[in-house]
């Protein structure tokens, strides 16, 4: 394992206040988004859409990495180029999503166990030939009645483990996210306690698989109510209670903490991820950044909606919404930005 690399591939995906833009959603997921606006459910409306996102200019001034999904990383701009080469033109770093989605944990009704460690070695291996310095795993835990079990969150922390260990061997930085979803009218005091259970037994799983934290990143979910809960906290009730769970529970030598976004509204997103950072800016020892994909994608996919006229507009909306971010990793996001 050359640990030199990947402590590089680390520290240059979130340099100069820069995040990650995941834009690895599988067909099924990016065919549900399309269909909701009207765009055509193709390979080639996929592609044309991801060939709107890293042409982008200027991106490459707020997004250190672009998560890609399979399908992705193998295509290329309608003038042949391949969409690895522009992204590192664009001085990102290509990185993919190796997971192969959620599916039902047996004996565990209403919960989910990712998939994907078969064959896994081999996978890695043709990514990084094809220039992937980085991966992407996700794991789904619910919150509900007596949810989540034990089983379901070992299982899932295991198996983020034993991938970990074989994106380091590969050269791979690996991206653990173990997402509680916000599915369900769980308080703010409940997301963060099993955040927190979760969160102990991912870690417990990486060492246990001897994956060295210097060299890896986490995409946790902020800590948040449940989308039926009836209380709204405010910015900084969810800093709060998001940061303290994280020094608690991650390990000071984690070199950067990039969110999901989950669904929340993109400007909201970005004023929380802000909050944490003016809060406890000079009490982490780890970088608090961003790895979103609907709250930086949406609102371009709402201006594109499959016309090429709009490619422009949404192009500009997309690299408006990655400044805001990168903003708010320096806490220094305001209401202004947007309104410009
Ligand atoms: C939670 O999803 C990840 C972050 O996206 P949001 O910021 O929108 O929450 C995201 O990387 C996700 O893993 C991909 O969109 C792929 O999802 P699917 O369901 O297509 O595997």
């Amino acid at each position: 394992m050359n640990m030199q690399m990947l402590k590089d591939t680390a520290r240059l995906l979130f340099a100069d206040d820069k995040g990650l833009l995941a834009m690895d959603e599988s067909n099924g997921t990016c065919n549900k988004r399309f269909a909701a606006l009207g765009i055509a459910q193709t390979v080639e409306a996929r592609r044309a859409y991801r060939e709107l996102i890293v042409t982008t200019p200027g991106l490459g001034e707020s997004i250190g990495g672009a998560i890609l999904y399979d399908e992705t990383i193998r295509q290329k701009k309608s003038d042949g180029t391949p969409f690895v080469k522009v992204i590192i033109e664009a001085g990102i770093t290509p990185g993919i999503k190796v997971d192969i989605g959620a599916r039902e944990l047996a004996g565990h009704p209403g919960e989910k166990v990712t998939e994907g460690l078969d064959g896994l070695r081999d996978r890695l291996e043709e990514y990084f030939q094809m220039g992937a310095r980085f991966a992407k795993w996700r794991a789904v835990i619910a919150i509900g009645d007596g949810l989540p079990s034990w089983g379901c969150v070992e299982a899932n922390a295991h198996a983020l483990a034993r991938y970990a260990a074989l994106c380091q061997e590969a050269g791979l930085v690996p991206v653990v996210e173990p997402e509680v979803i916000m599915d369900g009218d769980h308080t703010l005091e409940q997301c963060g306690e099993i955040t927190d259970e979760v969160l102990r037994t991912v870690f417990g799983e990486l060492y246990a698989q001897r994956v060295v934290i210097e060299g890896m990143i986490l995409k946790p979910n902020m800590v948040l109510p449940g989308l039926a809960c009836t209380i709204e906290p405010s910015l900084e009730e969810v800093a709060d209670a998001t940061v303290n769970c994280f020094l608690r529970a991650v390990p000071a030598a984690v070199p950067a903490i990039a969110f999901l976004s989950g669904g929340q509204p993109a400007e909201l997103a970005s004023a929380r991820l802000n909050a944490m950072n003016v809060r406890f800016k000079s009490r982490m020892p780890w970088a608090l950044a961003f790895s979103f994909a609907r709250a930086i994608q949406q609102p371009a996919l709402e201006i594109w909606k499959g016309r090429e006229t709009n490619v422009v507009a949404a192009q500009q909306v997309l690299v408006d919404r990655a400044r805001c971010n990168q903003a708010a990793r320096r806490g220094e996001y305001s209401q202004q930005m947007e309104a410009k």
